[in-house]
């Protein structure tokens, strides 16, 4: 095999207070993110979204093959028919008709999140963001090619997306119904690609509430080996 092509780093090294100080305000930026359910109807650009799917774009990839389609709808009758979808397969899995899906356990986790069946999040958002994961790709001649870590990569893709859309002063949430098969029918995407996480991303509604929540410590989360 011949050399992979190389390019110089572009590096910059900075002082460590100045490391220090970036470090700290950051940590700070992104512990000032919540997961935001009150979303406003506030018209968002779309050059902020294509912003926040580059950067997501920029994540790490199993053999680089960026294995994620990021589908960003602002359609009124589009959000429409996902919400409804989406409802439907919460009030199966909240128990709304019958014995619910999730497990008692489950929905006892749930419970500090306030989180029921109903998703108008899905409408009001002026964008929602489908993350689809590309479990093969396609080469510009048509050939399949594999993807390696897809899971991986693309949990690393949304987590900077997150930052990216609070990053720039708007807000999101990692929605999960599920199963979420239907966001493929509707958005008509690929039998390569499958539905992976839904972010509806805008400015928070100007009532909006959060649950009450607070993080881990550094000790309950870290172990040292030194
Ligand atoms: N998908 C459901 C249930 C749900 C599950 C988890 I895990 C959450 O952290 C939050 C909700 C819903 O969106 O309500």
């Amino acid at each position: 095999m011949s050399e992979p092509a190389t390019v110089p780093l572009a590096f910059t090294e900075r002082p460590p207070d100045e490391m220090a100080a970036r470090a700290d305000a950051f940590f700070r930026e992104m512990d000032a993110r919540r997961s935001v359910r009150d979303v406003s109807a506030r018209p968002v650009p779309r050059a902020l979204i294509e912003r926040a799917i580059a950067t997501a774009s920029t994540a790490p990839s199993g053999a680089h093959k960026q294995p994620w389609t990021f589908v960003a709808v602002a359609d009124a009758d589009v959000k429409r028919r996902i919400r409804e979808a989406a409802e439907a397969e919460e009030r199966a899995a909240y128990g709304a008709d019958g014995p619910p899906r999730m497990s008692d356990e489950w929905r006892a986790a749930l419970a500090p999140l306030g989180t029921d069946w109903q998703k108008p999040f899905l409408e009001t958002a002026p964008w929602l963001v489908v993350l689809f994961a590309q479990r093969t790709g396609r080469t510009p001649d048509g050939a399949t090619v594999k993807h390696y870590y897809v899971q991986e990569s693309c949990g690393i893709a949304a987590g900077l997306f997150v930052a990216a859309v609070h990053h720039m002063g708007l807000a999101t949430l990692t929605h999960t119904p599920s199963p979420m098969r239907f966001l493929s029918e509707i958005l008509g995407r690929p039998t390569n690609e499958a539905p992976m996480l839904l972010f509806p991303v805008g400015y928070p509604a100007d009532d909006a509430r959060v649950p009450d929540l607070t993080r881990k410590t550094l000790d309950e989360v870290a172990v040292w080996v030194e």
